[in-house]
């Protein structure tokens, strides 16, 4: 079997921190190369400070550890890129067109890229939004994922390259921290709940958002990864869903645990983007494609969330 050297990029984000681990059980430490923009002093395994914005970092780094895959992690989220819209759509993009450009020339054979529901506009069917619906996204970020999208298909069609891509959901987990997205609610609502403290809700009371599990996150992307080629059949990005839930349920089931819990609403800029969002997205193709299945709804999110989360507090 061929050795795989595989390079994330963001790998000290909310994904990427619990991505990076799992695919060094899958395929080593050692072949495993973590990088972000700062250096990340409790890391175990090969990490390297890299700016993707930077083409030459970047080539050095390919050539360096002869990185056959590429999982292009590092981008600006929704709500952050909202205070800087121009300087978001440049690094985003100029990180994609990085990576795809180093990829193609040093022989890199299989890319990861995230997508997100930040694809879709208010123009969409917002109850199980089809896979093939318009693309008409009302955030930078969201248009930098939409484009993004027809990128790295693009390099499929043209170059061959073997590019993946899932359109993830909210990702609720407790072994890292999100920043800067619109969906981060879910996250911290539990650290509060944990501390006994009353959570100030940014979104409103009703408002549906799509969500999936870390441990779902995680195993669909390997999944993906994983299919063999000629199941790909979408090569811009798969819907991908795990649960919808309201910031109210998300609550509710906490206060199964939780009793006195309380939560104020405060709805701030971030609600014009959610309500923005669909309620729910439709991954039938993720399923018939590649066997795509969640095994994690609201109640089981809220016992792992909780019961992990605890022992940090601890
Ligand atoms: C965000 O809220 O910006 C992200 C996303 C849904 O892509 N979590």
């Amino acid at each position: 079997m061929k050795t795989e050297r595989i390079l994330i990029t963001g790998a000290s984000g909310q994904l990427g921190t619990v991505l990076t681990k799992a695919l060094q059980e899958k395929y080593g430490i050692d072949s495993v190369i973590a990088s972000d923009l700062r250096e990340n002093p409790n890391f175990e395994g090969h990490f390297e400070v890299l700016d993707v914005t930077n083409y030459d970092a970047l080539q050095d780094c390919v050539i360096k550890y002869k990185i056959t895959q590429v999982y292009h992690l590092a981008a600006i989220l929704s709500a952050n890129g909202e205070q800087f819209p121009l300087k978001t759509w440049d690094i985003n993009m100029s990180t994609l067109f990085n990576v795809l450009e180093v990829s193609r020339l040093h022989g890199v054979n299989k890319l990861f890229y995230p997508s997100s529901i930040a694809v879709f506009g208010d123009e969409v069917e917002c109850i199980n939004t089809p896979q093939t619906s318009n693309l008409t996204p009302l955030t930078v970020y969201g248009m930098s994922k939409a484009a993004g999208e027809n990128w790295v298909n693009y390099y499929h069609k043209k170059y061959g390259m073997d590019i993946r891509s899932l359109r993830y959901p909210g990702v609720i987990g407790y072994q890292s921290l999100p920043g800067g997205g619109t969906t981060d609610y879910a996250v911290d609502i539990y650290h509060k709940a944990v501390k006994e403290e009353c959570f100030d809700c940014f979104l409103e009371a009703t408002t549906m958002l799509p969500m999936i599990f870390m441990d779902d996150a995680i195993r669909a992307t390997i999944e993906l990864m994983d299919a063999p080629a000629e199941n790909i059949k979408i090569r811009t990005s798969y819907n991908l869903a795990g649960m919808s839930f309201t910031a109210e349920q998300v609550c509710q089931s906490i206060k199964d645990i939780y009793p006195n819990f309380e939560i104020n609403y405060k709805p701030d800029f971030r609600q014009d983007i959610a309500k923005s969002w669909p309620d729910s997205v439709d991954d039938s193709a993720a399923r018939e494609d590649w066997g795509w299945k969640p095994k994690y709804d609201l109640s089981l999110i809220t016992k792992e969330m909780i019961e992990n989360i605890k022992t940090y507090y601890q």
